[in-house]
């Protein structure tokens, strides 16, 4: 057990889901602090019947925690993390800024646990887009071996933060009243309308967001051999990422034996019946730890190619479930040595 833990960011989006599950699944520790940025230190956070004082995030804030959790902008991340690893506390970070660091495991429990047990101080969550994308191909790549992915998401607005969930919807009641609507947290108007990037341009005419899709699967996985051909696309969504998944695998595996292989794997639950509209939704899967996966058929076009539909909620299992379940992990090493 880790005495003393944290969450950074504990006012944000996923910092108040993270303290949800803490309580929910009685993450165990005997003091807990909550740091956020100075605009947000000194409000108070109801947790587990008792009021606490959000702390200032400095370097002196880790003098005494041995667990943090964080969910932070990039370069906050990037600062705070050297300052706790310096005192001894071992950091899950839910940023992007240490994921593709080799010193720096990158870890979706259900598919490399082995790999956070190798950390050496911190530990990262990947982005949502990849984690639901790896989770449903783990049972698969056991199976068969997968040698190239093709996958188009469709990324809810929360993404973007509470900022962006806000825009939806500022934007659609714009749209209808017929006045001229502001665009802050995306390029473009986000009502009634896709937008086909999301993050900047990386490479080759791929965005940050699709290149993390193939960067981060490969690290995942160890097997840069694994080819990955992502489309970012973010949609008028308040909540739930979306994904269609095409996967050429070495083995053949045919829908039926898909469909048992993703039954009987932890964290996913399939919904797949076409004739009676039973698929998985955003709306459906809002505030559920699960990666949903169905529309599961043979691709037509390619000889062993699987596609299917994947939904997920991007601030649970996307961020801080993820984040959380790692932690876990750690608790339960902790305890077997
Ligand atoms: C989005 N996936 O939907 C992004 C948000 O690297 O953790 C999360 C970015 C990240 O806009």
């Amino acid at each position: 057990m880790f005495e003393s833990i944290a969450i950074v960011g504990a006012t944000g989006a996923v910092g108040q889901i993270i303290r949800r599950l803490l309580a929910e699944r009685d993450f165990p520790y005997q003091k807990i602090t909550f740091l956020a940025s100075a605009r947000s230190a000194g409000t108070t956070i109801e947790f587990k019947g008792e009021t606490h004082t959000v702390k200032e995030l400095t370097p002196e804030a880790f003098d005494d925690i041995d667990l943090a959790i964080g969910s932070t902008p990039d370069p906050v991340a990037q600062e705070f993390v050297p300052w706790a690893k310096e005192r001894g506390c071992v950091v899950v970070d839910e940023s992007g800024y240490w994921r593709m660091d080799p010193s720096v495991p990158l870890v979706v429990p259900e598919v490399n646990p082995e790999a956070a047990l190798a950390h050496q101080g911190v530990i990262a969550s990947p982005n949502c887009s990849t984690t639901q994308m790896v989770l449903a191909m783990k049972p698969l790549h056991d199976a068969g071996k997968i040698r190239r992915v093709v996958v188009s998401t469709y990324q809810a607005t929360s993404g973007a933060g509470v900022a962006g969930q806000a825009e939806l919807v500022e934007s659609a009641r714009a749209h209808l009243d017929g006045q001229p609507v502001e665009n802050k947290a995306f390029a473009h108007s986000i009502a009634f309308n896709l937008i086909p990037q999301i993050g900047s341009e990386k490479h080759a005419g791929y965005t940050s967001e699709e290149m993390k899709m193939v960067y981060e699967t490969q690290k995942i996985f160890s097997d840069e051999s694994i080819k990955v051909c992502p489309t970012c696309v973010r949609v008028p969504v308040s909540n739930c990422h979306s994904e269609s998944i095409l996967v050429e695998t070495e083995r053949k595996i045919t829908v039926p034996e898909a469909r048992e292989l993703f039954a009987a794997t932890p964290g996913i639950k399939v919904v797949d019946n076409l004739s009676a509209g039973e698929y998985p939704m955003p709306k459906d899967c809002d505030g559920d730890d699960a990666t949903f996966v169905g529309r599961i058929r043979e691709d037509l076009s390619c000889e062993n190619g699987l596609t299917f539909w994947c939904v997920s909620d991007n601030l649970r299992k996307g961020a801080a479930t993820n984040a959380v379940q790692i932690a876990e992990l750690l608790v339960k090493s902790a305890a077997a040595v």
